[in-house]
């Protein structure tokens, strides 16, 4: 199959309540969705569609939205335009000379698999090797102004049945509300993410979140940083996650032999794709490190990718993975719904969901139109 056509399609979506973490707030997303055209001689063309996780600044990774649309127009899209005979592990080999730009990556990677995947009538999940039907979620919950309101957030969101609760933190906005939410929550399921806030000097703060029985430490330290990740494992009980420094299986291999972590976060746009969120997860459980899906605040394209790789059998965590309604009022998908804690795994072929065209529609910034 070769690609013939690439849509860069942009819509603005408004978050329902502003996202905060230490990298800073987020109240919309400007979101670039990829719509990929393979043909395939007489048996005619298929579509796939991807979204890009950069977000609109390069602060979580180097990755922001418009560098992603300009490294797709100009380097990555036109790889793929040369190459004569794509199949999804050809995809990571083509676009190798240009260094980095993971999210970009991973979206033209995404949307040439999903065609790919419909072409043949299977689904992601199991292209994937995913072995359930559906996974248990959990939900990342910013920063807030007030303990308080913090509270009544966690409140509506365990009510929801949401099975594990993540807390962003922040040096000022750590211990307080961890304590206010074990008091108020008793012992459930509670996660904390720091998206690399901290510095070794803070290992004695840190090791007093050992007291409440946190599942993990999420990045507490910078992402190039594996060593001091080793040494603050062996200073803190709580077990240590690495999301931002985990950027392919090598890295993956390198923070698990150097004792960097004991669980890893996983997110394809942050490691170039779908191929290579396998091979982590496959690195780990060979390691015996659990790894969970986390997320970027996708709409429902992102989301339904991250449900397949999310049932796959090292995902022994509940991810990030929240159903539409946590992080937009209309999704560009028939809404993902939580049921039981858990959101069904897509069936369908590809990916198993396309934008709702009067949502699209609407909800439309830009396009444009690159072939061959
Ligand atoms: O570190 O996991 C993170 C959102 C944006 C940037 C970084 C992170 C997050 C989240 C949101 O935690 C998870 C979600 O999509 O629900
Ligand atoms: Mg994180």
């Amino acid at each position: 199959m070769r690609l013939t056509g690439l849509e860069l399609v942009r819509v603005g979506l408004p978050l329902v309540s502003p996202f905060r973490t230490s990298l800073g707030v987020e109240t919309s997303r400007d979101v670039l969705l990829l719509r990929a055209v393979l043909a395939d001689g007489s048996q005619g063309e298929s579509e796939g569609w991807a979204e890009c996780i950069a977000p609109d600044d390069p602060f979580y990774s180097p990755d922001y939205v418009a560098g992603s649309a300009q490294v797709i127009e100009r380097y990555l899209a036109p790889m793929l335009f040369a190459a004569e005979r794509l199949d999804p592990a050809s995809i990571a080999p083509a676009l190798a000379r240009v260094r980095g730009h993971r999210a970009a990556k991973a979206a033209l990677e995404t949307a040439v698999l999903d065609a790919w995947l419909r072409r043949h009538e299977m689904s992601l999940a199991a292209y994937l090797g995913a072995d359930r039907p559906r996974v248990p979620c959990g939900v990342s919950v910013g920063i807030m102004d007030t303990v308080p309101e913090l509270l009544d957030s966690v409140g509506r969101y365990v009510e929801e049945g949401y099975v594990r609760i993540k807390l962003k933190i922040e040096p000022g906005w750590d211990l307080e509300p961890v304590r206010a939410v074990r008091q108020r929550f008793g012992d459930i399921p509670l996660q904390v993410d720091a998206n690399a806030a901290y510095t070794l000097a803070d290992t004695a703060h840190l090791a007093r979140l050992d007291h409440f029985e946190l599942l993990m430490l999420e990045q507490p330290l910078p992402e190039q940083d594996l060593i001091g990740h080793a040494d603050l494992a062996t200073r803190i009980r709580t077990p240590i996650c690495l999301d931002e420094s985990i950027v392919d299986a090598a890295t993956a291999a390198a923070a698990i032999r150097l004792r960097s972590c004991s669980v890893v976060n996983i997110k394809p746009g942050r490691v170039g794709g779908f191929l290579e969120a396998r091979r982590v997860h496959d690195v780990c459980r060979a390691s015996g490190v659990p790894v969970w899906c986390g997320g970027m605040l996708e709409t429902g394209i992102g989301r339904a990718a991250n449900l397949a790789l999310a049932a796959l059998p090292g995902f022994t965590f509940p991810g990030d993975t929240s159903a539409s309604r946590r992080y937009y009022d209309v999704d560009l998908t028939d809404p993902f719904e939580l049921r039981d804690g858990t959101i069904d795994v897509p069936v369908g072929p590809g990916i198993g969901v396309e934008p709702l065209p009067t949502v699209l529609h609407r909800l439309l910034t830009g396009r444009s139109w690159l072939t061959c």
